[in-house]
């Protein structure tokens, strides 16, 4: 993936479908905005990106929770839906498909697949004894749960024993094609540890597993045996082939194949795995449908070193960490703090910290000063100079021209902490530089081109940062785009940096000498922490 795409080249890609049982959470955030960085940067490199995201409505644990709020279920989803699609817009993702597995159409897609499955021989119906987890809607081996029988991942709930007619999709089939798949494409799985537990799971024996259930009827009924309802699971997989449709096109496999299908990657958290890398290749394999790139398993999120858990009632509320701080704040921290794929962790003065250390100090600051001093030396313009005789020397010029391709492999490669590290790297760099050459010195001096060198240096360098930063901050960056003159218009200034393409705004001294300035104003506020 290392040169520029032909126009039609497409990356699609996928959030889960989140559960609609609780309102959003910080996890699901977490997963959305790094699937929206990263949609946004290979839209800079001139993809035509779909990202589907949405919600998962069907199954057990959503209709006991509708039923336990004294609610029709249907009515229960949209009104949780309506709170993801209210924090998406918050968090300012930009998401091309919002696919709700109870849409209608979504059951074309379904009953198509079903017979596609069925009519390779690969479903059968048999007898399904065992311990179910309805939190997490799956079957759990005896050995894998806590003692009174409690569900590992959920340890205040008991699982359920299970004795029932089910239909099962013939995993054991498809042992050796996952086996070979995983060889023959080594980054299937990431980050490479999630891939040594899959294939160690894999490797233990892969047994069928049941795709319907009886006495349930919150879901889609299976087309062959309408007593029985598909697993939630089954159906919730195949939401992101129905996330593709655009609202014009017939609900079949066909238009779903004409789209920007297959996805280039899934993206989600480290629970769900198994299904992704696992179910999911093997019933596409049974489909005869193509399979996904990747599927990269990110860490868990812990709020001050604990798991996350409504009883120990150390919840995030996204929408408040949002509304308290801004979407820019939030997409920063979360990516820039941990290293995607390891688990991390949320503090709030932690946080603070680095929003006012990284974005209102350093890059802010350094923007502001700056645009102060071409006001007095340069008359309000960038600096006219000829760029090409800014020579190699000059560290910031050295700096950047090395930092693109850096931030490239790291967006591509998932590092989004390592993207914001080295763009921050030349924002310190600017700082420094600036503090060195002393341009209000240089000024009194008379040295006028070396202090128009000095402020274009800077002025460059905080755009490069404020393009290459833009997939994490859109706001930020826009106001930057802004202050340095190419407008103010937040959608003017986003299809500026996207139709000029990667090639030009990812250079290093590309800013137009003579460009009007405009009026320094802060581009981002220091968070001001109240003194009890
Ligand atoms: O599993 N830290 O939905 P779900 C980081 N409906 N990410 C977290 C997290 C945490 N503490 N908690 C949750 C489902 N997540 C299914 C998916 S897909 C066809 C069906 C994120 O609402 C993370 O992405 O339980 C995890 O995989 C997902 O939320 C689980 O979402």
């Amino acid at each position: 993936m290392s040169s520029n795409p032909s126009h039609d080249q497409t990356f699609a890609l996928t959030t889960p479908l989140y559960y609609v049982n609780a309102l959003p959470h910080i996890g699901s955030a977490y997963t959305t905005v790094a699937a929206d960085v990263l949609a946004r940067f290979y839209r800079l490199l001139g993809y035509s990106v779909s990202l589907v995201t949405g919600t998962d409505e069907h199954g057990q644990k959503i209709q006991r929770t509708a039923q336990e709020k004294q609610r029709d279920p249907q009515a229960y989803c949209d009104e949780v839906v309506a709170c993801f699609e209210d924090l998406w817009q918050k968090l300012n993702i930009q998401y091309d498909s919002f696919s709700r597995t109870t849409a209608p159409r979504h059951e074309a897609i379904v009953r198509e697949f079903f017979q596609r499955v069925w009519d390779n021989g690969d479903i059968y119906l048999g007898q399904q004894k065992g311990w179910y987890c309805v939190a997490c809607e799956e079957f759990k081996d005896e050995g894998e749960l806590l003692e009174d029988h409690y569900c590992p991942l959920h340890p205040n709930r008991q699982v359920e024993w299970r004795d029932e007619e089910n239909y099962f999709f013939r995993l054991s089939k498809y042992q050796q094609p996952l086996e070979d798949l995983y060889e023959k494409q080594p980054d299937f799985i990431q980050p490479p540890m999630r891939r040594n537990e899959v294939l160690s799971f894999v490797q233990g024996g892969l047994q069928d597993f049941s795709i319907s259930r009886v006495n349930m009827d919150w879901g889609f009924p299976v087309p062959e045996n309408p007593d029985h309802t598909l697993y939630v699971w089954f159906d919730a997989l195949l939401g992101y082939l129905t996330g593709l449709l655009k609202p014009e096109d017939e609900p079949t496999l066909e238009q779903v194949l004409a789209r920007s299908y297959p996805f280039q990657l899934h993206l989600i958290g480290k629970d769900i795995l198994r299904f992704h890398a696992v179910y999911w290749p093997a019933m596409l394999l049974s489909a005869g449908m193509p399979l996904p790139g990747r599927v990269f398993g990110h860490g868990f999120l812990t709020k001050d070193g604990h798991k996350i858990s409504k009883t120990l009632g150390n919840t995030v509320d996204p929408v408040d960490l949002v509304e308290r701080f801004g979407s820019d704040a939030f997409r920063y921290y979360f990516m820039k703090e941990i290293e995607f794929g390891r688990d991390g962790d949320y503090n709030e003065t932690r946080f603070i910290n680095t929003i006012n250390a990284d974005l209102a100090n350093d890059l802010g600051n350094l923007l502001n000063r700056t645009l102060g001093m071409a006001r007095k030396y340069c008359g309000g313009s960038v600096p006219h100079l000829d760029i090409a005789s800014i020579s190699g020397e000059n560290p910031l010029k050295a700096l950047g021209e090395t930092l693109t391709p850096r931030v490239r492999s790291a967006y591509e490669g998932l590092a989004f902490h390592e993207a914001c590290v080295a763009s921050l790297s030349l924002v310190r760099a600017g700082n420094k530089y600036i503090d060195d050459r002393a341009p209000w010195s240089l000024y009194k001096q008379g040295e006028q081109a070396a202090v128009e060198e000095v402020l274009y240096s800077v002025l460059e360098s905080v755009r490069l940062v404020a393009y290459l930063l833009s997939p994490v901050v859109p706001h930020l960056s826009t106001a930057i785009y802004g202050q340095l003159g190419y407008g103010t218009d937040f959608d003017q200034h986003q299809s500026v940096r996207e139709t000029a393409g990667f090639e030009h705004h990812g250079a290093w001294g590309v800013l137009p000498p003579g460009q009007s300035l405009n009026k320094p104003e802060p581009v981002f506020r220091r968070i001001e922490v109240l003194s009890e």
